[in-house]
């Protein structure tokens, strides 16, 4: 019995996994047993009514009251059996506890995108620990889109313009897959991620230093993403104009003058005390809007941003 469920749902990664095969296995071995009875007495009346002589006419049975409520009331109280039961389940799986971890799931064609409370933004890869309930909050920014993770038995469309949630308590550590189930154009069957349910240490530790590959790739190319992901953009250029902020083309080596009159040779430390204290020296003729990212960028990605920065020259 086991091996069918396994086979048509396949392994159990959450907590309220066995709930959803429960009932979804039950819905099947009572479509089986209705499905044998019936095709039971339809070929058993058929050979039971047959035509025998020639003339010879079956009673006519018109009415048989018992029957008739027999047939109605027992499914009635089965399938309101489902329903509460169904309901019940559905309610429990949809309902995140208080203390669940939240992550933001942003779809676009055809990635997904997740976003942490501390900052931390991954593409493709989400990193839950085991045991611990989480909330994921999604959204899309262009179509709809389906974020589906068989293992967890959660499923749920993704709108644009709209806030949905899904919540599970991931009990299997390991990878799991995570797919696109509404067809969103081209790329959507390549429109996966990976479910990553890591133990406790593991996912502190990611959470520290992010992706192995951070550690790897080219410090500038990490900058960029830096740049690009961490909102820098949104305030500096890297064309020479001016923004809210001062663009970082030329950044590196110049002479900055600032508001208190002193100024700086801009070098590694300056910009490091830029991005975790701005308001330590406003340069001349900007406001002191820039928001802190003390504790939001990772060693790597500090030393990307430096080494990007000192690139546009
Ligand atoms: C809300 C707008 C805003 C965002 C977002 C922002 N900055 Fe700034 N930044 C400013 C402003 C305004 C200044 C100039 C005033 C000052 O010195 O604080 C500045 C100054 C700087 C300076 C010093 C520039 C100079 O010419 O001396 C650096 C370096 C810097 N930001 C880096 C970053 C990095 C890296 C990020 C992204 C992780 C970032 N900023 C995000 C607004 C922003
Ligand atoms: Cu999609």
């Amino acid at each position: 019995m086991d091996s069918i469920r396994h086979w048509m749902l396949g392994p159990q990664g959450s907590a309220h996994a066995n709930d959803v095969d429960v009932l979804y296995m039950f819905l099947v071995w009572l479509s089986v047993f209705f499905f044998a009875l019936i095709v039971f007495l339809t070929v058993y009346f058929a050979w039971k009514y047959r035509r025998t002589k020639e003339g010879v006419l079956t009673p006519n049975i018109s009415h048989n009251l018992a029957l008739e409520l027999l047939w109605s009331v027992i499914p009635l109280i089965i399938v309101m059996g489902i329903f509460f039961w169904g309901f019940n389940d559905y309610v429990r799986a949809s309902v995140a506890p208080n203390d669940a971890i939240e992550i933001h799931v942003t779809a676009k064609k055809w990635l997904w995108t997740f976003e942490y409370a501390d900052g931390t933004r991954t593409i493709g890869n989400l990193h839950v620990p085991v045991n611990r309930p989480v909330r994921l909050i999604l959204t899309s920014e262009d179509v709809l889109h389906d974020f589906y993770i068989p293992s967890m038995r959660q499923k749920n469309d993704v709108i644009p313009g709209r806030f949905v949630e899904l919540t599970f308590t991931p009990t299997v550590a390991g990878r799991h897959q995570v797919f696109c189930a509404e067809y969103c154009g081209k790329s959507h069957s390549d429109m996966m991620a990976n479910l990553f349910v890591d133990s406790p240490e593991v996912y502190q530790k990611w959470l520290e230093e992010g992706d192995p590959e951070l550690q790897t790739m080219p410090p500038v190319e990490v900058g960029k993403m830096v740049y690009e992901n961490k909102g820098c953009n949104s305030c500096h250029s890297i064309d020479g104009s001016r923004n809210t902020g001062p663009s970082f083309k030329g950044l590196y080596g110049r002479v900055e003058k600032f508001t208190d009159g002193s100024s700086i040779t801009v070098d590694e430390n300056y910009i490091m005390e830029s991005i975790n204290n701005p308001q330590a020296k406003i340069v001349a003729g900007y406001e002191p809007v820039m928001p802190t990212f003390q504790g939001l960028l990772r060693t790597p990605e500090l030393r990307g941003i430096i080494a990007y920065i000192k690139e546009l020259k």
